[in-house]
């Protein structure tokens, strides 16, 4: 997710902040309109888009890009399983096609959400 935070950046925004339920649904329908064959059958990397959380700093202690934990940004509902840290790996956040977060390896390109100041 280090390109797509640099080509958010280039277009004047940032990676998605998903500050409540009702946003997290906007880019769940986004998602599925942009990709409807991901609701169904595809690899599991095009199922997931990245946005702006991680646990760069922190094993485990995930926050957004400007730096507040996910609880103050307003949206905590993770996938069922998830953050799982596969082969403790996985240290960028995105949203999963249902509208859920999951934490996801930062160097695996995904399909991304910017957001515009
Ligand atoms: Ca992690
Ligand atoms: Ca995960």
């Amino acid at each position: 997710c280090n390109v797509a935070r640099k080509i958010c950046e280039e277009e004047g925004g940032y990676l998605a902040i998903v500050n409540s339920i009702a946003e997290a649904d906007v880019l769940k329908s986004i998602f599925e309109k942009v990709n409807p064959a991901a609701i169904t059958n595809s690899p599991e990397s095009v199922r997931y888009a990245a946005i702006g959380f991680h646990d760069l700093y922190q094993e485990n202690e995930f926050i957004t890009i400007h730096g507040d934990n996910l609880y103050k940004a307003g949206f905590t509902k993770w996938l069922p399983g998830q953050p799982d840290d596969t082969i403790g790996k996985e240290n960028c956040g995105s949203l999963h096609i249902s509208g859920r977060l999951n934490d996801i390896n930062c160097h695996t390109r995904f399909p991304f959400f910017c957001e515009l100041r």
